[in-house]
């Protein structure tokens, strides 16, 4: 793609994230997913890894998205829509590796998501989110692995990034990159975001709006 058209296509998804964005519904399991009927882009992450936060920011809004002190509890995938008539819709899914979580809850979790991700015809992308500070985790490995399985391809997108020095960002994202280049359904590019000072999100924008449409 021309630095033209991805251009254009920033501008394009700013207006269409800046109008309408609609929570749909939350499904607590897979019958209540709504009709595959329009393509979805999801996003997961550890319990408190920002987000809703970044839901927040691509969308300009202040709480689309609910931002929480207490993660780790809910169990739900929840489900936007962006654009009139709806283009697409932004799936959050619930967030992982939190402590102390009963396994029942931990192998509901792992079933719901993972069905989600093998059954889902209509999932073109899912963004994986992974704390600047704290880099890939083990838990985050798991998801990763899980996508892999899934093939349902994926894009790495570092938050938090202004809570970190320059150079310890550099380091990280030098690591997070090398560890995505080992993943068969990973990108090999890793984002870099903050949804506090907005680093990151026109391009962000930008790429799910070209997922959604692949
Ligand atoms: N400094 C900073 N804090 C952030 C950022 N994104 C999220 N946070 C904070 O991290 C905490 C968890 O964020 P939240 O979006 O609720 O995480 P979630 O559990 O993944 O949905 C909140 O206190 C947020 O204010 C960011 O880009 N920069
Ligand atoms: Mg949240």
């Amino acid at each position: 793609m021309s630095e033209d058209d991805s251009g254009a296509l920033v501008e394009e998804a700013r207006r269409l994230f800046s109008g309408r964005v609609e929570f749909l519904l939350s499904a607590p399991a897979l019958k209540f997913l709504p009709e595959p009927t329009v393509p979805e882009v999801a996003f997961c992450g550890r319990s408190n890894v920002g987000k809703s936060s970044l839901l927040n920011a691509l969308t300009g809004r202040r709480s689309i998205a609910r931002t929480s002190v207490t993660p780790g509890r809910t169990q739900e995938l929840n489900f936007f829509e962006v654009g009139s008539p709806t283009q697409f819709r932004l799936v959050d899914m619930p967030g992982y590796g939190f402590a102390k979580a009963p396994p029942s809850v931990v192998e509901k979790w792992r079933r719901l998501v993972r069905d989600f991700l093998r059954g889902r015809v209509v999932l073109k992308r899912t963004l994986l989110l992974v704390d600047a500070r704290h880099g890939v985790k083990p838990v985050d490995l798991e998801m990763m692995k899980m996508l892999d399985e899934a093939a349902v391809g994926y894009r790495v997108v570092l938050t938090k990034a202004d809570k970190i020095k320059a150079s310890e960002l550099e380091a990280v994202l030098a690591s997070t990159q090398a560890e995505a280049r080992k993943h068969p359904a990973a990108f090999p590019v890793v984002h870099v975001t903050s949804s506090e000072k907005g680093m990151g999100i026109e391009e962000l924008r930008g790429a799910l709006l070209a997922d959604a449409r692949t």
